[in-house]
């Protein structure tokens, strides 16, 4: 039989930290306030929540790495909210968002989570902030409680493994 690994939904005793931009405010304060909702009905004080804000979608992951390789937090969630204009600005904000976003979770000992909205409207970007198609905030905080837990199981089994390259008895006792 296999081995099914989920991640589990509890935030109990976990320290997260937000970055979130100011750039499209009215859309990122939702995404915000959902995020934060999400987190503190599923057991994270409050207090164990930091938040970071940053002027754009742009300097989102040169701030979520950092924030992250202080070793302080559990996870780094990403929000921010990036809509078509009349320029190719949009294109440029978007994709380095996103490519930065990824590359700091690759780069990073904990996850780093996307919940950059990018939208050709202010419509699209308001339904996706708590409106019509949902939270996108309350959704990357689910995704960061649940990645969190697995990264937490894989690093016990981790443990585990090189305990018993060790000790095997001391691994037996952990098990
Ligand atoms: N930043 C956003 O977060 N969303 C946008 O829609 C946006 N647009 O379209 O311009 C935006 N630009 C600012 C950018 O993120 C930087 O803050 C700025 O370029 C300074 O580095």
């Amino acid at each position: 039989m296999a081995w099914i690994h989920e991640g589990r939904l509890d935030g109990e005793g976990l320290r997260l930290a937000i970055v979130v931009s100011r750039f499209n405010s009215f859309i990122t304060q939702r995404l915000l306030d959902g995020a934060l909702d999400c987190l503190e009905r599923h057991g994270v004080e409050t207090d164990e929540i930091s938040i970071f804000w940053v002027p754009g979608a742009w300097e989102i992951p040169p701030l979520a790495i950092r924030v992250a390789d202080t070793g302080e937090f559990d996870c780094v969630i990403c929000l921010g909210a990036v809509i078509r204009g009349e320029t190719p600005h949009f294109e440029y904000v978007s994709s380095e968002s996103a490519k930065g976003v990824a590359q700091a979770a690759m780069l990073s000992d904990v996850p780093v989570i996307y919940g950059i909205i990018t939208a050709d409207t202010v419509d699209q970007a308001v339904a996706r902030a708590g409106t019509k198609s949902g939270n996108k905030g309350f959704d990357a905080a689910m995704t960061a409680l649940e990645m969190t837990s697995l990264y937490e199981a894989v690093a016990d089994m981790e443990e585990i493994g090189v305990m018993a390259e060790m000790a095997p008895e001391a691994a037996a006792e952990e098990e």
